[in-house]
């Protein structure tokens, strides 16, 4: 299980259009799909990370809880506004997309992880993932090393910025905290859940690479 996900996690956050990112080499048009793409993504990622703070609400002993989630709402805010002007910078209509298959199915499997019987421990080890990934991902193409096209620098650095590293390891401890007390009915859930995120991250990458 553990050089499964080890495996997977590179292929995640280490993807050929990650890669062609930081070489310089990436194909626009991938880079306009992904943007597309993403955009949609992300407007059904606020459902479930409300989902997410319902149930922090409900279940966590920790009072600090709320307030990263709710921090995460609010950088999503600004987030859809920067997909709004990064779009029409490149010319990128973003009403009428057409959803990618890969998409449908990331959207489904975040539908299903907001049923009030998920549990809290379950929904916030794939929130922490799903961030991760990105935070991993483009951290690696703003690196002293990369060669990163200047026009690209701006969404790199929206993930790959260390505030949202630092965000990202908040919800790490909020993820390893519930964990730690999870019965291992929940703790396989949580595992699984987590591999899941990972091959959904490595099909989005590869649909906006063209590869799927
Ligand atoms: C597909 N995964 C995908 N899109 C995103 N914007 C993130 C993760 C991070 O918010």
């Amino acid at each position: 299980m553990w050089a499964k996900k080890h495996l997977l996690y590179t292929e995640a956050t280490r993807h050929p259009f990650i890669l062609s990112i930081r070489d310089g080499s990436v194909d626009l048009s991938s880079f306009k799909r992904w943007l597309g793409q993403d955009y949609v993504f992300v407007r059904e990622f606020v459902p479930f990370v409300a989902s997410v703070l319902i149930k922090a609400s409900k279940k966590s002993d920790d009072g600090n809880d709320m307030e990263v989630i709710l921090g995460g709402l609010a950088s999503l805010n600004d987030e859809i506004a920067w997909f709004k002007s990064e779009a029409s910078k490149w010319d990128v209509p973003l009403s009428n997309t057409v959803v990618h298959k890969a998409n449908q199915n990331y959207s489904r499997f975040l539908e299903n992880l907001m049923l009030p019987e998920v549990d809290y421990a379950v929904a916030i080890t794939a929130f922490w993932a799903i961030e991760a990934v990105y935070q991993e991902s483009f951290a690696h193409c703003l690196e002293d090393d990369s060669k990163t096209p200047s026009e690209l620098q701006d969404t790199c650095q929206r993930w790959g910025n260390e505030g949202f590293g630092e965000y990202c390891r908040s919800l790490q401890k909020i993820a390893n905290r519930c964990l730690e007390k999870a019965s291992s009915d929940v703790l396989t859930k949580a595992e699984v859940t987590f591999l899941r995120v990972l091959e959904h991250e490595v099909e989005f990458w590869n649909m906006s690479h063209g590869c799927a």
